[in-house]
């Protein structure tokens, strides 16, 4: 039997006892969340091929890493949320009974970490003390994922000391579920190779996380979906706050008047590239609080206040370039971990979508070797001398279409390093939010940006979201629109109605509801028939973050219409209108009208998402429930009230 470290903090010592008798490692190491210790480990990693250690004079303290290909994103469909009750888990969850779950997993779990080391990571999601903040210990058996938390999340020493006072804190237990046999020589990237074999549990009573076979992204770093969007929504409803997938931005005036913007969209569609956006509109300055998660409470005035609970950004890597994410790409010259993209023969890394020409060769995400194509220089080919069709034609990329870099967010130039810190005004209560949008990738239908008449109404906007699937997720319905409220979908921690409800008892709640934010519904991604873009996106968003200041300040009026109040196009401000990717006036106008038509058909859709809503139980529920009917008649009044709108217009 190895050493088992000790701790102060009994339900620590109790949680780390219980999993070192089932996985039986070879060793336990405590992180202590020091630059010497991720050095090293990163080291033992480059070691044992898990690792590149990428050019260090362009990239210091950077490494690449790549996956499995059986394990390249979420995995939704071994995602379950094990509440006591089915109902609790709700239709868009996958639900197993808690006790029967564990005595599923816990036959995975034997002895699974033999031959390898279990790490013990006390980490904080949020800053360190702040009272918006919760704390996690996650158990695993990957050095990779240790070193991943080690940005993504505050881990060490620090943590520890504030276990050690005895307060609460999420037990995670996360393995790879590939134990080594005595002398078996390591593979680059163990995991279960059966996605049957792969478990990402949530036990919302319990408060714990299971996780077993993946080393991806969110399913095995734990304080990122798990623990601060499964777990903490249900908290959070629990405790009268909120854990949403939105990032976190201050937008400041010229002026000098700042306004604090939270955006939900789903994964893979453009947070961190809103959240760290280089403005197109002149004087006007945006900066990153967070990209990916928010936790909203009340403060004593009825306003929400905001943190970003984590600490690094696991970005999409494709796509992002000096033109379309500059800070993005700054934030990767060091520290950086990539996953899954391509090596160049100087040791550095390239993607899809750099902006930056290929080299000649370099090794893809597969770890074989790729050419750059012959008639454009931004693609690469499994084969010498492919042209650029050729490519398209063949669906291959160099670069996996979910392959991340998980970067500091302290190296983000544009970084609100108060904001970050929780801090407004010099005090720990996070920054006050002045609105909300919701977002998601359309290319038809939904206009630019509507603004909802009430907290409801902005509460109904956020239910009826919509967006193609994206890469973020193991799916061969990749592109197509579903249903993703609040852009939770894949990340509500109980009963996706209940959550609507919870969304409607923070109005009835506030001790001031007027000064809860205003909510917005935008969408940046509108093609017309010949399949172009109608906006530029990126830095043109500014424009749009513009006009919902100017709401906020009552400086503009809007059209009030069936779907909500939409700005009227000399409102949306055309100043330097220059260089790349210009809006083109000629398509305002239709990406700020309703399409009726097209409104008729969408609201059909949110009907039938809701009346699936209330028949099932969870997701793979066969039986349909009478009890399930949860969505609430505040909702689905104003649907009806829309489809009566609409009907009226021929
Ligand atoms: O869940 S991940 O962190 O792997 C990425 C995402 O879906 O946003
Ligand atoms: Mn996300």
């Amino acid at each position: 039997m190895v050493k088992i470290p000790q701790f102060k903090n009994v339900k620590v010592q109790e949680w780390v006892d219980k999993w070192v008798k089932i996985c039986n490692p070879d060793a336990v190491v405590v992180i202590k969340g020091t630059k010497q210790e991720h050095n090293l480990l990163c080291g033992q990693m480059v070691k044992t091929g898990q690792f590149i250690k990428l050019n260090q004079k362009l990239r210091p303290g950077c490494y690449l890493a790549r996956s499995h290909a059986s394990d390249v994103a979420r995995v939704e469909n071994r995602t379950f949320i094990c509440s006591e009750k089915e109902i609790d888990a709700g239709p868009t969850n996958y639900w197993r009974e808690p006790s029967a779950m564990k005595k599923e997993l816990l036959k995975k779990f034997k002895g699974c970490m033999k031959g390898r080391t279990m790490y013990v990571i006390p980490f904080a999601m949020g800053p360190i003390g702040n009272h918006i903040t919760q704390y996690g210990i996650e158990i695993t058996d990957s050095a990779y994922v240790v070193v991943n938390m080690n940005i993504m999340t505050r881990t060490g020493t620090a943590v520890m000391k504030h276990l050690d006072t005895g307060i609460d804190f999420v037990p995670c237990i996360h393995s790879v579920g590939a134990p080594l046999k005595k002398g078996q020589k390591d593979v680059a990237w163990p995991c279960a190779k059966s996605i049957n074999d792969k478990y990402i549990v949530q036990f919302p009573e319990d408060r714990e996380i299971w996780s077993f076979g993946s080393g991806y992204g969110g399913n095995a770093l734990l304080g990122k979906k798990c623990f601060a969007l499964r777990i903490a929504s249900k908290l959070g409803r629990d405790n009268g706050w909120m854990a949403e997938h939105m990032l976190v931005l201050t937008f400041t005036s010229p002026a000098k008047k700042q306004y604090h913007i939270t955006a939900a969209f789903p994964s893979a569609c453009g947070k961190t590239n809103l959240a760290m956006m280089l403005p197109k509109l002149p004087g006007w300055k945006l900066q990153t609080i967070g990209d990916d998660i928010a936790w909203l409470k009340p403060g004593e005035d009825g306003r929400l206040y905001a943190i970003n609970p984590e600490n690094g950004f696991f970005g999409v890597a494709p796509g992002t370039s000096m033109g379309t994410n500059p800070n993005a790409l700054l934030a990767c010259r060091k520290n950086t971990i990539f996953t899954n993209v391509v090596l160049t023969p100087d040791g550095d890394v390239w993607w899809e979508g750099m902006g930056k020409d290929a080299p000649e060769t370099g090794i893809d995400w597969q770890g074989n070797v790729c050419y750059c194509c012959v008639d454009n220089k931004h693609y690469m080919g499994p084969k010498p001398g492919m042209t650029k069709a050729e490519i398209k034609k063949s669906g291959y990329v160099a670069a996996h279409k979910n392959s991340r870099f998980t970067a500091p967010a302290v190296n983000c130039p544009v970084l609100d390093k108060d904001g970050f810190e929780g801090l407004y005004k010099g005090k720990p209560t996070g920054v006050p939010v002045d609105a909300i949008i919701f977002g998601g990738r359309r290319p038809s239908t939904i206009p630019l940006v509507n603004e909802a008449k009430s907290w409801t109404h902005g509460v109904f906007m956020g239910s009826a979201a919509g967006s193609e699937i994206t890469a973020a997720v193991i799916s061969d319905k990749i592109g197509q629109v579903r249903r993703d409220p609040m852009a939770m979908l894949p990340f509500f921690g109980y009963n996706v109605a209940d959550y609507f409800q919870h969304w409607l008892e923070m109005e009835r709640t506030s001790v001031n509801p007027k000064k809860l934010p205003k909510i917005y519904f935008v969408n940046w991604f509108r093609k017309n028939e010949k399949d172009e873009f109608m906006w530029p996106g990126f830095g043109d968003n500014s424009r749009v973050l513009k006009w919902i200041c100017d709401r906020i300040d009552g400086k503009v009026k809007a059209n009030a219409t069936a779907i909500g109040n939409l700005p009227k196009i000399a409102d949306i401000s055309l100043e330097n209108n220059t260089g790349k990717g210009i809006v083109n006036p000629k398509f305002l106008k239709e990406i700020l009208k309703v399409d009726v038509k097209g409104w008729k058909k969408e609201i059909d859709t949110v009907e039938a998402s809701y009346d699936e809503y209330d028949m099932k139980a969870s997701k793979d529920s066969k039986i349909v429930n009478a009890d399930a009917k949860r969505v609430p008649a505040a909702l689905r009044k104003l649907l009806a009230e829309l489809k009566a709108d609409l009907g009226k217009v021929k």
